[in-house]
């Protein structure tokens, strides 16, 4: 924005504009909304693609409490399934870790991110509160200062202004919050693999998470709904979403899975498909003056662990008792504490998951030094297979937060 003319005038305010209707926007709009916090959601999509968008499916123990304290939680008692087994499958074998049994006893929920997202929008619409939908932010102005501003695009694709006490910033990876930040506020790690990830019309065939490790690389099954399930295939970086042929990516699943020692899978329709390059980044700070940043725009976790929706859900806790403290009871120190109590349990978080990520996949061929990561490899899963301390540890991360 250069000349004065071209700044839109501020149009509306609220206390607090929340950036996003994720499961870390809506979670926030919600807690902020019982406190009787004035607050609105900016959402970029229309309605329809927010309650559709179908990505995480394995909620936390931690997740569910959360959601259990503030009365979110009725969808996923009454349709998500309690879920505590995986099964790893090798060259010497398979073996399962009934993880709900062990570590802190917890397990997971499976409950699709798309319903609980749906939960979360009917309960705060139910409650009175306000979201524009098809309203994308630009830019977030003055972030510094204590009253910035946020313009957005509306859904006649005019531009117009929000004004804030504070901005929280759920708009995800790609979103307006991070854009307004500098680049070297952000570490970050790229994996340098890539997953062809699918969702089949089919049931699971697995009454566990399946993780087949092979030399043709990874693959996984993961239960979503009794009449739909998540693969993964690892692949080539690069390669396009539509590249293989249904009959490619079930043969390929068979021979990564074994499906000849281990029993056949229920084949469907694949009816969603994309590529995810395995990335992790965490930003240095979650405050920035004015701007607080939660869920994917705090912290991109790979999902390799399935923490991403989770760490959503808790920081968007977090967050609500900060600004709860701030606005309504004057502690000004509230959300200084809000960024350090949160990297904890993110890098913790990231941690785990870079372990899965180097234990599910083979070391690239290209690698000088393949053999002996790929031993390490090798002597990693012997332990986890073998090891009652080694499997401990495992479900104390896998389903902890
Ligand atoms: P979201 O869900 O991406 O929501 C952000 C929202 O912001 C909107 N938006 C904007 N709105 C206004 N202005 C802008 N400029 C905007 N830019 C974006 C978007 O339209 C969207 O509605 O972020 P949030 O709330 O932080 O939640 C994060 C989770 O969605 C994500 O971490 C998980 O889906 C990650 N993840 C998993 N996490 C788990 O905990 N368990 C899992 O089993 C799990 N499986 C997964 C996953 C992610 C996957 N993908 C897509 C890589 C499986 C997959 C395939």
């Amino acid at each position: 924005m250069t000349g004065r003319q071209t700044i839109p005038a501020v149009t509306d305010s609220a206390d607090v504009v929340i950036l996003g209707a994720g499961p870390a926007g809506l979670t926030l709009g919600n807690l902020l909304l019982a406190a009787g916090i004035d607050c609105v959601v900016l959402e970029r999509a229309d309605r329809r693609h927010v309650q559709t968008r179908a990505r995480a499916g394995f909620l936390a123990a931690h997740t569910v409490r959360v959601l259990d304290r503030h009365g979110l939680s009725d969808g996923l008692h009454r349709r998500g399934l309690p879920h505590g087994t995986c099964e790893f499958r090798t060259d010497g074998g398979r073996f399962r870790l009934d993880y709900g049994a062990l570590g802190l006893g917890e397990r997971h929920t499976v409950y699709p991110q798309q319903d609980l997202v749906t939960d979360l929008l009917t309960h705060y619409l139910a409650a009175g509160g306000r979201i524009r939908f098809e309203t994308e932010a630009l830019t977030v102005d003055d972030a510094a200062g204590v009253r910035p501003t946020v313009t957005v695009r509306d859904p006649e694709g005019r531009p117009c202004r929000w004004r804030a006490r504070y901005v929280a910033g759920c708009d995800g990876r790609h979103g307006a919050a991070r854009r307004s930040l500098p680049a070297a506020a952000r570490h970050q790690r790229d994996h340098g693999v890539s997953w062809l990830g699918l969702l089949a019309e089919a049931p699971p065939s697995l009454d566990a998470v399946g993780y087949a490790l092979h030399a043709r690389g990874f693959a996984g099954h993961m239960a979503r709904t009794p009449e739909v399930t998540r693969y993964y295939l690892q692949c080539e970086r690069g390669t396009a979403p539509d590249a293989w042929s249904e009959e490619r990516i079930w043969d390929e699943l068979g021979l990564r899975m074994r499906t000849a020692d281990h029993g056949p899978l229920h084949r469907g329709r694949i009816i969603h498909r994309s590529v995810i390059d395995l990335q992790s980044d965490v930003m240095e700070t979650l405050r920035h003056g004015s701007l607080l940043l939660a869920g994917d725009a705090a912290s991109l976790p790979a999902p390799a662990a399935a923490k991403g929706a989770n760490l959503a859900v808790l920081e968007a806790e977090l967050l609500a008792e900060a600004l709860i403290d701030d606005l309504a009871h004057g502690d000004p120190g509230a959300l200084d504490r809000y960024s350090p109590r949160c990297l904890a349990h993110i890098w913790r978080a990231q941690e785990f998951s870079h372990w899965m990520i180097q234990l599910l996949h083979a070391p690239y061929a290209s690698d000088g030094e393949a053999l002996f990561h790929e031993s390490l490899r090798r002597s990693r899963v012997e332990s986890l297979r073998t090891s009652r301390a080694h499997q401990e540890w495992f479900a104390e991360n896998y389903v902890g937060i």
